[in-house]
């Protein structure tokens, strides 16, 4: 056991490190990275890469403090058959498998769905490869929590109001408490960062908490 306390909106949080894991959503190339998937549609990466340091930060701490570390990628089989019919023909001729710069867009093994350089995965940190938005939407993340007896997720990725927000609310309505670090997490509309993160503590934390990196650090290495 090594409870320790977390501050928090919209309340400071007890926690124990052995039933916390960090849950990394979607750190993908190409959501993040210059001249990827993301830059091409004509977004500003640069409001999603401020959470590549304050992240790499958190996930040091979990390491040191041998945290269950989870990593969440979006995407599907290269033959798309996993993919619903209503998400494919979504978001115009160039979404989910056409050519992007970085190969295959949202297609597994190719190297744009893959997880950026700075916060790649370490042996014995699962990947969950998932088909929607949420990470526990047809995913074994749930019998890997339950498993390692995880009862609290501090939560990083990207992007706030869709692929961390669903996670979140499918991670509260299973029981976890969910601790959102708000300068972990991006968007590449910044006000959907500020009311996707106050959606999430509205109402006595109704989806869970908000916090930040540095209060992470803190609790995880007390
Ligand atoms: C994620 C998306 N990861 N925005 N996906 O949020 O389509």
């Amino acid at each position: 056991m090594s409870s320790t306390t977390i501050a928090a909106e919209p309340f400071d949080l007890d926690l124990d490190v052995s039933t916390t894991a960090l849950i990394i959503i979607d750190m993908q190339r190409d959501f993040l990275q210059p001249h990827g998937f993301g830059e091409l549609l004509g977004n500003d990466v640069s409001l999603l890469r401020s959470a590549i340091e304050p992240t790499r930060t958190v996930l040091d701490a979990a390491r040191a403090a041998t945290m269950l570390v989870v990593h969440t990628r979006e995407g599907h089989r290269p033959d798309l058959t996993d993919c619903p019919p209503a998400k494919l023909t979504r978001g115009g001729k160039t979404f989910i498998g056409t050519e992007g710069p970085m190969g295959r867009i949202l297609v597994r093994g190719e190297e744009g769905h893959d997880i950026i350089p700075e916060l790649y995965p370490i042996e014995g940190e699962p990947v969950i490869d998932k088909p929607g938005k949420g990470a526990f939407f047809e995913t074994d993340l749930h019998i890997i929590l339950q498993n390692r007896g995880i009862k609290t997720l501090i939560v990083c990725g990207v992007t706030t109001e869709v692929c961390v927000q669903s996670t979140v609310r499918e991670g509260n309505d299973r029981g976890y408490e969910c601790v959102v670090l708000e300068d972990c997490v991006g968007s590449y509309f910044p006000e959907f960062q500020a009311v996707g993160l106050e959606m999430i503590k509205a109402q006595g934390g109704i989806f869970g908490w908000v916090s930040t990196s540095q209060h992470a650090i803190g609790a995880i290495a007390s």
